[in-house]
């Protein structure tokens, strides 16, 4: 079956890989791309696709309301998957209003186009950071679908409301949704604000590695390509209202990250610097993945060691891409982020 679907926040990291696996794996349907560009929107990400005759890029902010609903009109989307969101909590630390702005009230404009003009399914994409986080001592503990949301950031505070207003609007308004929270992505096209691709590109400019406090704390990484994958059959096989936890169960320490990403690139671990903590930093994510898994079959196919060597492979083949951003404006972001650090 022929469909279209709006893809929010498209030129960014898990957006730009899902616009790539759906153009790949559906050739028939049609996808149309919404993104506002902001600091982590990168057109490059979307230039191998930008002559598809089945792909469509538009350039609108998911709060502007009369575009959305003109686009809406314009293209009676089958299925909207909603990443555009502000996403790096650090920045959320620093100024928290834009992430209110843009993920609480960008989702509302969305359901509020999908309640008006109709559709067959709205998806959040939206994270394990909205169940807070777990003791590094209790290594018994996951979060589940029932964990109840316990946020530490602006950030996840940002998505943990914007998740609990998808689920008003299926209860209240009959919107057919669903939900994934996942776990931390990694993989090609991610930008170099977050650890992985930050630590692979200072480690090619034989830069200082910052470390957060001691670098014990602990995330659940999953290939982004797996990420897709999920939200894929939660699109043809997910019930509605109903949310997903996606993860691999791959916890590691930052530091082990760190120095893993060093060995690989030959590089000394002198380079590792440990600086000043995050402001209210969560320990340790763990997703238990068992409802995906037992419901949609769902099982991560790139085990880390594949992933993370795959993905530094990505970033030395493609320096363009992320050279032309720690070039850019991002410069001005970091002086001032680790400049006090
Ligand atoms: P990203 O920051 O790389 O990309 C976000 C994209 O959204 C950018 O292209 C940006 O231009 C666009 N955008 C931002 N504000 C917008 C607005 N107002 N209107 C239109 N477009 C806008 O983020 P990401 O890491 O790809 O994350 C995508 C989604 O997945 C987010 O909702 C995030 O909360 C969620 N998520 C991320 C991870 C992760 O590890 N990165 C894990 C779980 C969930
Ligand atoms: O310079 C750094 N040094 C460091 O030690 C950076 C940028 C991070 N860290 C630490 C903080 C975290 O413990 O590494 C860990 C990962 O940090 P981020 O890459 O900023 O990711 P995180 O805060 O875990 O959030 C990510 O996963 C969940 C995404 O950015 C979110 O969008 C997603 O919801």
């Amino acid at each position: 079956m022929s469909m279209t679907i709006i893809v929010t926040g498209g030129a960014g990291f898990i957006g730009g890989n899902f616009v790539h696996y759906l153009l790949k794996k559906y050739p028939d349907y049609r996808i149309v791309c919404v993104d506002c560009l902001t600091y982590a929107g990168n057109m490059e990400t979307l230039a191998p696709v930008m002559q598809n005759s089945n792909f469509r890029f538009v350039k609108v902010d998911i709060t502007d309301r009369e575009n959305i609903f003109k686009l809406f009109e314009e293209e009676h989307p089958n299925m909207v998957v909603n990443f555009a969101a502000e996403s790096h909590v650090d920045r959320s630390i620093e100024n928290p209003g834009v992430f209110l702005n843009t993920n609480i009230m960008g989702t509302q404009t969305l359901l509020d186009a999908c309640r008006k003009f109709g559709i067959d399914r709205y998806h959040q994409v939206s994270t394990d950071e909205v169940y807070g986080d777990l003791p590094l001592d209790r290594p018994d503990l996951f979060f589940t679908e029932t964990t109840s949301l316990h946020t530490s950031s602006p950030y996840s505070a940002s998505k943990a409301g914007a998740d609990l207003l998808v689920q008003a609007y299926n209860r209240t308004f009959k919107v057919p949704t669903t939900i994934s929270r996942c776990s931390n992505n990694y993989g090609p096209y991610h930008f170099p604000e977050k650890l992985i691709p930050l630590m692979i590109a200072n480690a090619l400019n034989d830069k200082p590695l910052p470390v957060y406090g001691e670098g014990i704390n602990v995330r659940d990484w999953l290939y982004v390509e797996d990420h897709c994958a999920a939200i894929d059959l939660i699109l043809h096989k997910g019930l509605v209202g109903e949310v997903y936890n996606v993860g691999g169960h791959n916890e590691m320490r930052n530091i082990d990250i760190v120095k893993l990403i060093l060995k690989h690139l030959d590089k000394p671990e002198s380079l590792i610097t440990y600086v000043k903590d995050r402001a209210g930093h969560d320990m340790r994510y763990a997703i238990d993945p068992t409802k995906i898994h037992n419901e949609l079959g769902w099982l991560p196919a790139t085990k880390f060691a594949d992933g993370i060597q795959k993905t530094i492979q990505w970033y030395l083949d493609n320096r363009g891409w992320w050279e032309h951003i720690v070039n850019g404006e991002y410069q001005n972001y970091y002086t001032k982020m680790y400049g006090k650090k």
